[in-house]
């Protein structure tokens, strides 16, 4: 059987389009903690731990159990994660308008490849929509969200990877097989949420990332730096023909 078409590709958002936690995301939830007057704040090493927890407001829940339990027991705890998440967000999106996230190296040239292919383009990510929009508008083009056919982001979908829901919602608007599509993902939990809906992913390891276990992956890359569209062609035909 001949391996399927690569039709379309799917990237993830936080740590694959650019490496926006470190920098990004942790400077914005630390500042939204000071702004609601709580004593709590990541540093670097500890937000890597934190990170195996998907989705802002579920990684602030599951901090505030280890630290504050009284405050998660509390029935307005929900009500106030989501104002606290919204806070953040505020400080995240104004922060990447600042144009502080370029995106990663190789990445700006794919997209632009795939797009000029006429590949399909897609955004399969757990942060916040706005998130998304605003760095894809500060660092890749003003109307870069419109190159994307589908922008799966946040909570539209329950279950946060490592489910493969996001995956599932996104090809289920492509109206692709997951198998006709390339996943590019930089975290275990991303890459088993890709796999879980039947995608083959690309890999781009970074800082927080190196060392997950990536088995699964089409190839692990340390960034696209290098990578071009004929290449990952060729990577998800190989894959095909072998699964
Ligand atoms: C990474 C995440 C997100 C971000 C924070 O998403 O898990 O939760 O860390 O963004 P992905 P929010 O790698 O799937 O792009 O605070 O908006 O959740
Ligand atoms: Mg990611």
């Amino acid at each position: 059987m001949l391996p399927a078409m690569l039709q379309a590709l799917i990237f993830d958002v936080d740590g694959t389009l650019a490496d926006t936690e470190r920098d990004g995301h942790r400077v914005a939830f630390n500042a939204a903690f000071r702004e609601a007057g709580l004593p709590w704040q990541w540093d670097a090493r500890a937000y890597g731990e934190l990170l195996a927890v998907s989705g802002g407001k579920e990684r602030m829940a599951h901090y505030a159990r280890q630290v504050a339990p009284e405050l998660a027991a509390r029935p307005d705890f929900e009500a106030f994660l989501r104002k606290l998440h919204a806070l953040k967000t505020g400080h995240y999106v104004r922060l990447v308008a600042g144009g502080a996230l370029p995106l990663r190296p190789g990445v700006a040239n794919l997209i632009r490849e795939a797009r000029a292919a006429g590949l399909k383009l897609a955004i399969a990510s757990t942060t916040s929509p706005e998130n998304v929009t605003a760095l894809l508008r500060a660092s890749l083009a003003h109307d870069a969200a419109d190159w994307f056919d589908v922008i799966g982001a946040g909570d539209v979908v329950p279950a946060k990877k490592p489910a493969p829901d996001i995956y599932l919602w996104v090809l289920e608007r492509l109206g692709l097989p997951g198998g006709d599509c390339l996943a590019v993902e930089d975290s275990a939990n991303g890459l088993r949420a890709a796999l879980g809906a039947g995608i083959p992913t690309l890999v781009t390891a970074n800082a927080y990332t190196r060392g997950q276990d990536f088995s699964g992956a089409v190839a692990v890359l340390s960034d696209l730096a290098a990578t071009i569209l004929a290449e990952v062609e060729v990577l998800h035909s190989t894959y095909g023909a072998h699964h």
